[in-house]
């Protein structure tokens, strides 16, 4: 269990993240997890997956696209009559490896689709790290597009965001969080990733939902770049997403004594502000995205 144990750890503490390499990273740890252990029955392996499943699974609880994964790296290998264990090690291992070239693939058409919607000279506005968002910037360095985005406070995630796109060549300016609302007015777009698609909006960083609200009152476009595998099946089934409150410390190590400190990881963006949730199958608005997940994905709701 060391490396599901130390995989967990690193997601915990940040040191993977956003939701994309979270999901990487865990599946990655499960596999090689499986690989060495030695169960003597299909029940008894299955087992074993479930325990490192949930330790996984509890490292941050605003990520369902690693749930998914997960979910569905199991469910595939467990839905036959196989019952040798060496048979069905192999077929997870498969299934593993599909699902991270299927991340890969569908990071790229979500890339193609969201390029399109990005004007010539465009003024873009993002918000933390997420490497979907990217993705999508760097396809439009042709394009002539100017990005701002924010140092995304306590963490600094950001500045992930600053490095790819300098490094990409696209004209970046870095504003701190709380200047946004200026800087939104004067953008063309908001382009945003997302941790959590639920039925009526999507969970991101802490402080999307401000830029959410700023972008609906200036009248600037809001798109959500974000796959399929980042819906929350657990909404459909009545609970409400859970927003991971992480450690004060990241916010004031020495605080006074007394003092209280609220460090919520991320925020949710209504429905109604989201002009188009860029996914792999298209651009859809909220109110058909579940439709669309279920036929496309009908495993997630089993
Ligand atoms: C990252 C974040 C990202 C989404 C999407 O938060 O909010 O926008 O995870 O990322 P944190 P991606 O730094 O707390 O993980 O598009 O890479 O999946």
């Amino acid at each position: 269990m060391k490396q599901i144990i130390e995989t967990a750890e690193k997601i915990k503490k940040l040191k993977i993240q956003g939701a994309r390499n979270v999901a990487y990273s865990a599946l990655d740890a499960f596999g090689k997890y499986a690989k060495t252990i030695n169960p003597k029955s299909k029940k008894e392996f299955f087992e074993e997956l479930k325990k490192a499943k949930k330790i996984l699974f509890e490292s941050r609880p605003t990520e369902p696209m690693m749930r998914n994964t997960l979910r569905y790296a199991m469910y595939m290998s467990n839905v036959n009559e196989i019952e040798n264990v060496g048979d069905i090690k192999k077929m997870l291992l498969i299934y593993i490896s599909d699902i991270k070239k299927e991340l890969e693939e569908s990071k790229e058409k979500v890339a193609e689709i969201g390029e399109k919607r990005i004007p010539k000279n465009a003024t873009i506005f993002t918000h933390c790290h997420s490497s979907t968002v990217t993705a999508i910037l760097k396809k439009c360095k042709s394009k002539n597009i100017k990005v701002f985005c924010t140092e995304t406070r306590p963490l600094y995630q950001g500045r992930t965001t600053a490095k790819e796109l300098v490094k990409a060549g696209i004209e970046t300016t870095m504003i701190v969080d709380s200047s946004s609302k200026d800087i939104i007015k004067k953008c063309d777009m908001v382009l945003i990733g997302a941790d959590a698609i639920g039925l009526d909006g999507v969970y991101n960083k802490i402080g999307s939902g401000v830029i959410s609200h700023f972008a609906e009152i200036y009248d600037v476009p809001l798109y959500v770049a974000a796959e399929s595998w980042k819906f929350d099946p657990e909404t459909v089934k009545g609970k409400m997403t859970v927003v991971e409150q992480r450690d004060p410390k990241e916010v004031w190590d020495n605080a006074p004594k007394n003092l209280k400190i609220l460090n919520p990881a991320f925020e949710f963006v209504e429905k109604d502000e989201i002009n188009g949730i860029i996914t792999e199958d298209g651009i859809f608005t909220t109110d058909v995205i579940h439709d669309m997940f279920r036929k496309n994905h009908p495993w997630m709701f089993e």
